[in-house]
């Protein structure tokens, strides 16, 4: 069977670049795979997150996946604290996983910045505790923007330095030597890197100090208006082809959200839009974010006004996701050899 997994972590307002590059990915696959998709809360303490506010933005993520489309009756919609077994296994992968691996994490890198020393040892291990969420549900694809996917290597070469150094207990167990799975990325579409409002080489980014660098997916119609207007560019008016958004990053990134928002190419974004200025363009692509945003925010202040039916949809996913959970840590521990 194909079994999807992704998460997301509630560290923030979340924002089009979450939207974009994930949640909205997430929908159709419901129609082709059995899918899961996880609130990491545990991922999002990594960095210190004040309580109450945890609590707001695990609503705000749940809110969000329920008004782009995701089912929670077909699908399972959960928050990770819950299912112990996450945890569980993380440990078990710490011990698997060497340091060296860890450091050479380029998100650890950017996120410790100069000060690695002084960071939290969780913010080190999180590659392993995101292979324990994929992999405690044996989940064979994963959709994960491209600023992921180094991690999700990483989940691969835990599995396979698990199945490898533990190949004679599961055999002995009379398990498939390919215990766990070598997860594969699911390979987005175009615009899957949306880039900050202010700085085309920085990625748009929930802890980004400045709210005008992204477009929060709780905007009103008038916030993302300004937002978009006032979006660092160059003078130049838009180029007719592809090729000419070659060293003009903020054009490019604006031309690529205007054609994820339409379900276009950049190509036939320029083909319409080519050698208009920024006057044209910007409003017309403000429209369009709102035509599109709107909508969905709307279902999210509706559903956030009953907090009870969100924690009661959470509580409902996490009782499907634990017996898989369950099933997967049992053959662990006997694996492990740990009693009992
Ligand atoms: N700018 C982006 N463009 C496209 N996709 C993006 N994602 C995040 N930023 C962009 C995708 O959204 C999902 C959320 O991932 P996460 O919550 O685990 O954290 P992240 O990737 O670190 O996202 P943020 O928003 O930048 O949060 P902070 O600032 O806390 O680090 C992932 O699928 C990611 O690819």
């Amino acid at each position: 069977t194909n079994r999807i997994f992704s998460g997301i972590q509630p560290s923030g307002d979340l924002h089009l670049g979450n939207y974009l590059g994930a949640i909205r990915r997430f929908v159709p696959l419901q129609d082709t795979h059995e899918c899961i998709y996880c609130v990491v809360d545990m991922h999002a303490i990594t960095v210190w997150q004040d309580p109450e506010e945890l609590r707001r933005a695990t609503r705000e993520l749940t809110a969000a996946y329920l008004a782009a489309g995701i089912d929670p009756k077909r699908s399972i919609i959960f928050n990770q604290s819950r299912v112990h077994q996450h945890a569980e296994l993380a440990w078990v992968f710490n011990c698997v996983a060497r340091i060296g691996w860890m450091n050479r994490m380029t998100q650890f890198k950017d996120k410790a910045g100069k000060n690695s020393e002084n960071v939290s040892l969780g913010l080190l291990a999180y590659p392993s505790l995101m292979a324990a969420d994929i992999l405690v549900y044996k989940a064979t694809h994963v959709p994960v923007g491209d600023d992921q996917k180094q991690h999700l290597e990483l989940t691969r070469d835990i599995a396979a330095k698990f199945n490898n150094d533990y190949a004679a207990s599961i055999r002995a167990e009379g398990l498939e030597p390919e215990f766990f799975p070598l997860t594969e990325p699911l390979i987005a579409g175009p615009a899957t890197r949306i880039m900050s409002l202010r700085d085309g080489s920085k990625k748009m980014s929930k802890s980004d100090p400045s709210d005008q660098s992204r477009i929060s997916l709780l905007d009103d119609a008038d916030a993302i208006s300004k937002k978009i207007k006032r979006a660092t560019t160059d003078p130049e008016p838009l180029p007719s082809e592809v090729e000419g958004l070659k060293g003009r990053a903020e054009a490019d990134n604006l031309v690529g959200i205007y054609a994820a928002l339409a379900d276009r190419t950049k190509a036939e974004v320029l083909a319409e839009y080519g050698g208009q200025g920024w006057g044209v363009f910007k409003p017309a692509l403000a429209d369009l974010a709102v035509a599109v945003l709107a909508p969905m925010a709307d279902e999210m202040r509706r559903l956030l006004a009953d907090p009870a039916t969100i924690d009661g949809i959470l509580a409902e996913g996490a009782e499907r996701a634990r017996p898989i959970a369950q099933a997967t840590m049992k053959d662990v521990r006997r694996i492990v050899g740990f009693i009992g």
